[in-house]
């Protein structure tokens, strides 16, 4: 496969367990396949939104853009159950509200972090779950089920499989999808890490978004084989390929290797593939420009998430002709989309966390030395 075609069709699944005859997504009502494309176009706005405010200078820090990736964080998260467990990393940031978001997007008790918190998170500010020691995607939640995101690629997988080892112990039965780059399948501790989960089953789903591209290393200049999945046969797990573009063959397959975990069977790997639309972060915007072939990008973006969506809800009849046209976000960059490009819904819900984080204060200079040490409180 070219790299930079980012797709692939379900048939390329390298697991010997096939796609069923009823697929996940069949399961799926009316309003969820509306609901998750609502969630696409959130995931969107969040980076189109936040390009602007850098852009306006009301926002500080690198931006690590999930654009042209929404499918995955998306289709990986809709079915999972409110207590499992997942680990977002840097550009994977719409996770962490995407958790347990399901249809009511408010819900004080979900086990996934609050709009507010996240945009405090981003601005830094003192309401953070990180307090403002760090921004951006280093912050986790032990009681909303985050593993804590840290720099080190494929550093969470371990995490996950110790997590999920206890889990089984204490007597539960959830299952922990965690979010890497291609470019971490290169690290000792990947390979270590899934041997870990495979030898004592462990229900740890590893997400690999292959969007082709590792800060500046091509995809063939880090991996041997043209697909990550390829990885599980030796490690005696199913590898499954799944089209990254494609938020419904994103959530067959997830939701076939959660299965595969619930029933005891342990972990796989989910090879989603996608494309880069930006540089690594928004400083490397100029220079991925010159260093990827502009042909490449052009291709790699073509089939933007939202419209696979909506085309699928068209043919399913879920999504009638009028409907389909009202919002045009498909394909725009920050630079040209507009608010009207969006449903109200999904910029009201931005606004009100963009809008907590504005008020919220910087931290106190106290603060800076706290929990560095064990504190009662
Ligand atoms: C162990 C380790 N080595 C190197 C880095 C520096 N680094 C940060 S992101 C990145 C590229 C990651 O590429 P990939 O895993 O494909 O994820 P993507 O950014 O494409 O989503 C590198 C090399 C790091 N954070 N950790
Ligand atoms: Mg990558």
């Amino acid at each position: 496969m070219s790299r930079a075609s980012g797709t692939a069709s379900s048939e390329k699944a390298t697991t010997s367990r096939d796609v069923p005859q009823l697929r996940p997504r069949d399961l799926l009502s009316k309003d969820d396949c509306l609901e998750i494309f609502k969630q696409v176009y959130l995931a969107r706005y969040f980076d189109v939104r936040l390009i602007k405010e850098k852009r306006r200078g009301r926002l500080k820090g690198t931006l690590y853009s999930s654009h042209n990736q929404e499918a995955i964080l998306v289709g990986a998260l809709f079915g999972l159950e409110s207590n499992d467990w997942i680990s977002p990393i840097h550009r994977d940031m719409p996770a962490f509200f995407l958790k347990d978001i399901k249809g009511d997007w408010r819900r004080p008790d979900r086990f996934g972090m609050s709009i507010n918190e996240v945009c405090a998170q981003v601005w830094g500010k003192a309401d953070s779950p990180g307090r403002a020691r760090d921004n951006w995607s280093h912050i986790g939640s032990r009681s909303k089920h985050i593993i804590h995101s840290t720099s080190m690629l494929a550093g969470t997988i371990p995490v996950a499989a110790g997590l999920m080892y206890a889990d089984r112990l204490n007597g539960g039965n959830a299952v922990c999808v965690t979010f890497n780059g291609e470019g971490s399948t290169a690290q000792g501790i990947f390979h270590e890490a899934i041997n870990y989960a495979a030898v004592h089953k462990l229900s740890v789903v590893t997400v690999v978004e292959n969007n082709q591209w590792a800060y500046g290393t091509p995809m063939e200049l880090g991996c041997p084989t043209s697909d990550v999945a390829d990885r599980a046969k030796g490690y005696g797990i199913p590898g499954f390929i799944a089209d990254g573009q494609d938020v419904f063959d994103v959530y067959d397959k997830v939701m076939m290797a959660v299965e595969h975990a619930r029933k005891g069977n342990g972990p796989s790997i989910v090879e989603c593939k996608t494309f880069r639309a930006y540089g690594h972060g928004d400083h490397d915007d100029d220079r991925a420009n010159k260093y990827r072939p502009q042909e490449e990008i052009v291709k790699g973006r073509q089939r933007d998430p939202i419209g696979v969506c909506r085309r699928t809800l068209m043919a399913l009849g879920y999504l009638g002709d009028d409907a389909a046209e009202l919002y045009h976000a498909e394909g725009k960059n920050a630079t040209e989309a507009t608010n009207e490009d969006f449903p109200p819904e999904v910029v009201d819900f931005l606004n009100e966390g963009i809008e907590f984080a504005l008020q919220s204060p910087l931290p106190a200079a106290e603060e800076a030395g706290r929990w560095v040490f064990k504190e009662d409180n």
